[in-house]
């Protein structure tokens, strides 16, 4: 604590200046007068990680002095976004970095904004365990996160007539200012090759590759940096530069080609978040960055106990999704194969370590790689698991009696991870209450009446020091205002403006803190895109990645029925609003990007659109990002979470909203359930069909073209898409939409589409009365303790990991 005072001491902004004065001169190389502002952002950034690196080594030495359990959670994704905003709140240095700055005449928002997004995930299961990572050091839970250090996050999203087009992304071009390359920290990583069985009966894989993953730890602050984590990132290198035959010939092209293999597995994340792909580096990722992290821990637990058999009371892992479960037969194989452990007591010492987190049941997102795949990559990591499959077969049926497909990890020539993971783990859980409950009923039902106690539910929360206090100033102070400074690391103290909704003062404060966000909503539109909106209409947000589940179509659908009733009769009570889509299409999703391309076409067509100009804009700016989500979501006065119920697990963006103070239209999905549960009926819009509901008319045999038929509103819409409405220079665009829609329609957007239409009439209703709206967005805000990922790794760290949870 003596250096916490220290580390405080120095932030007096004379100190930081000097710190940044010092960076810019002999880290960065540059005069005061010669700095650009990437020069400055460099020089802040480094002047900040010193105030951290203090406080870091001092967590690690009390987590070895007390020899605390520690947690590692493994993701292939972490989508963490800026990190300089993020670490200056956290260490409570803002107001020191912006007089410094000043003092150098250089603008803090705009080096701020000069950083590039650490993109290095997909979408909710990425931004989770980045909100998780920044809990776990809050409320002091020794924690590691291990993931990839992709040289490329996600893509870049450009439109090009509306159509989407991928860029490569580079966040890595310019030097990441927070991370430590850890030389002493590398590890021979191998794939293919054979298994040998020894004279003295041990097995040995004898790998035909061997790639080496090399360290990069990013310190992790938790509030006011009392606790510091570790985020280690794993990045593949060749085990040698040059192959020398080739190069002793002098052929330099071929003498580097085995390291420009090798360090492929490192290059660029995934963007396909809905059907796994089944690619051979995709496999050979998963294991990689596993395979590393497991040696370091089983590495620093060695280091200082003696019986590897102790290990599941000093470590617990988290798979983050399937991703990562490869790690159960490669524990049992290092326990076997390196510690001499007996099968069975091997994989009872890994099962005692391991925890597995699903993210989806959509059954075309469950991974599952191929034998003969799995057997030319992993050939003694096959054998386990047909091994564990075995065990697990005999310790769960009586002999002689045959077992159901549902409970084989092996099945139909593929391995199923879901099934590996769920048997390889301790406890597994779901992200919401709606979402476990359908994980016992559906995917892992027969493994769920084996192992009733193994699934627990974990509800999913978010940070509420980025998604509240970071990126909504203007809120956040009403808020400390009101219930004093406490609420950013105890979010259940909200609950005390929930009586001041009925206070005017109070709903007109609030309010303005919104039409403060709307403005600098309104400033960054024209700034960035050169797009004009009325900022005093209803900001009306769906942003989240393109699927059908997630139904941006029938949002869109809605959008255009709004306007032809806004024409066909031009005194209906239409609220203003402007309506914004963001997010990106996995590039290989064919549908989803014609959903983006039939977004921008209504939208043009809308947007030209003088009679209804005053009540309707659709706004699609490119590139959705976390950066781009905190100028969003404050500015909110609708949320859109209307998911086929039963379809997303659990949503966090609708917790960020609700949050900063937006009214929610959505169904009874995911998370979607316990925000009503909270912030009570009256204070959001549900609408459609139940999970049970929608089953229920799937069995019934559904037909779309029925509710069609049923829907004057929506049949019109339809025919306008099919005969070209939107897109006169090609007719035929939309067929296969359209199609589907008429035919097939899996994901119910016909049925629930006039239960959706008649839910934004009720939302046109409640806007007219700004003082009950106000007092709505109270009330959404107060209740939302419960969705601060505090609360979560709190209830990980008593109910699935059983460690401590203090600073
Ligand atoms: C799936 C796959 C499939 C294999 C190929 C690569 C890849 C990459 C990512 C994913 C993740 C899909 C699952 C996912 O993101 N689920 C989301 O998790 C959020 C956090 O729990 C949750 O809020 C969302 O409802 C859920 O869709």
């Amino acid at each position: 604590h003596g250096l916490q005072a220290l580390a405080r001491a120095r932030t007096a902004s004379g100190d930081l200046e000097n710190a940044i004065h010092d960076h810019l001169l002999y880290s960065i190389g540059k005069t005061t007068a010669a700095a650009s502002l990437a020069d400055w952002r460099m020089a802040l950034s480094r002047a900040v990680r010193d105030l951290v690196v203090d406080p870091w080594f001092e967590t690690t030495r009390r987590i070895y002095a007390e020899d605390r359990k520690r947690v590692y959670y493994l993701s292939m994704e972490f989508l963490i976004g800026r990190l300089l905003e993020d670490a200056v709140l956290n260490l409570g240095i803002e107001d020191h970095a912006r007089r410094a700055m000043y003092r150098f005449g250089v603008n803090y928002d705009e080096v701020v904004d000069d950083e590039p997004d650490a993109a290095l995930g997909n979408g909710g299961l990425g931004r989770l365990a980045a909100c998780f990572l920044d809990s776990m050091s809050t409320v002091g839970v020794a924690a590691y996160g291990y993931g990839i250090r992709y040289e490329h996050g996600l893509f870049k999203q450009r439109f090009r007539e509306g159509w989407q087009i991928e860029q490569p992304e580079d966040w890595l071009t310019q030097v990441h200012p927070w991370e430590f390359q850890r030389s002493e920290s590398v590890y021979p990583i191998g794939f293919g090759g054979e298994v040998r069985q020894k004279e003295d009966g041990r097995t040995v894989w004898e790998p035909a590759e061997t790639v080496l993953a090399a360290a990069y730890d990013t310190p992790v602050p938790g509030w006011r940096g009392r606790w510091v984590n570790t985020l280690r990132l794993w990045s593949a290198q060749a085990t040698q530069v040059y192959d020398l035959e080739p190069f002793s010939r002098g052929d330099y092209l071929a003498a580097a080609a085995p390291a420009v293999l090798a360090e492929t597995i490192s290059r660029v994340l995934y963007p396909d978040d809905s059907t796994p792909q089944g690619k051979e580096l995709r496999l050979k990722q998963e294991f990689f960055f596993t395979a590393a992290s497991l040696r370091d821990l089983v590495r620093r637990f060695v280091a200082h106990h003696k019986d590897i058999r102790k290990l599941p009371e000093k470590v617990a892992v988290q798979l983050n999704d399937t991703h990562p479960a490869i790690a159960g037969p490669e524990l049992v194989r290092i326990l076997v194969d390196e510690h001499g452990l007996e099968f069975d007591e091997a994989f009872l010492v890994a099962r005692g370590c391991l925890h597995y987190t699903n993210h989806t049941l959509m059954p075309e997102a469950l991974e599952r790689w191929p034998v003969d795949l799995m057997w030319r990559v992993l050939p003694r990591h096959m054998q386990l698991i047909e091994r564990i499959d075995e065990a697990h077969a005999v310790s769960t049926h009586a002999a002689n009696q045959p077992r159901p497909d549902s409970v084989k990890i092996i099945d139909g020539g593929n391995v199923r991870m879901g099934d590996l993971a769920f048997i390889s783990a301790r406890k597994v859980n779901g992200v919401s209450a709606l979402h476990t409950d359908l994980m016992k009923r559906t995917v892992f039902r027969d493994l769920h009446a084996l192992h009733p106690d193994r699934i627990v539910n974990q509800t999913n929360g978010v940070t509420p020091r980025r998604w509240l206090a970071g990126c909504n100033p203007a809120l956040a102070s009403l808020l400390t205002e009101a219930v004093g400074h406490g609420w950013e690391t105890d979010l259940e103290q909200l609950k005390v403006i929930a009586p001041l909704a009925d206070d005017a003062g109070f709903r007109t404060r609030f309010s303005k803190a919104k039409q403060t966000n709307k403005d600098l909503l309104t400033k960054y539109l024209k700034a960035k895109l050169d797009i004009t909106v009325d900022p005093t209409a209803m900001f009306d947000i769906q942003i989240k990645r393109i699927h059908e589940y997630k139904r941006q179509l029938m949002n869109i659908l809605e959008a255009a029925a709004a306007w032809n009733e806004m024409k066909r009769n031009p005194s209906a009570p239409f609220a203003p609003r402007v309506r914004i889509f963001g997010g990106k299409a996995a590039p290989g999703y064919a549908m989803a990007k014609l959903i983006i391309k039939l977004i921008n076409d209504i939208g043009r067509t809308v947007n030209a659109d003088e009679e209804t100009r005053d009540r309707l804009a659709i706004v699609y700016p490119p590139n959705y990002n976390v950066s781009m989500a905190e100028v969003l979501i404050p500015a909110a006065d609708l949320s859109e979470q209307i998911s086929t119920a039963g379809m997303e697990a659990s949503g966090t963006g609708n917790m960020k909203f609700a949050m900063n103070g937006a009214l929610t239209i959505g169904t009874l999905d995911g998370a979607n359930v316990e925000i009503r549960e909270r912030v009570g009926d009256e204070n959001i819009f549900i609408f459609g069909k139940t999970a049970d509901e929608v089953t229920e008319a799937r069995e019934q045999g559904y037909d779309p073209s029925a509710a069609i038929a049923a829907s004057p509103r929506l049949a019109e819409v339809v025919e306008q898409i099919a005969s070209g409405l939107f897109s006169p220079e090609d007719p035929e665009r939309y067929r296969a939409l359209v199609d589907n829609l008429r035919g097939h329609d899996w994901f119910m957007v016909c049925a629930d589409f006039d239960a959706y239409y008649a839910a934004q009439r009720e939302v046109d209703a409640a806007w007219a009365d700004k003082n009950a709206w106000a007092r709505s967005a109270v009330l959404n805000t107060a209740p939302m303790g419960w969705f601060s990922s505090d609360r979560t790794i709190r209830g990980y760290a008593k109910d699935v990991w059983e460690v401590d949870a203090r600073v």
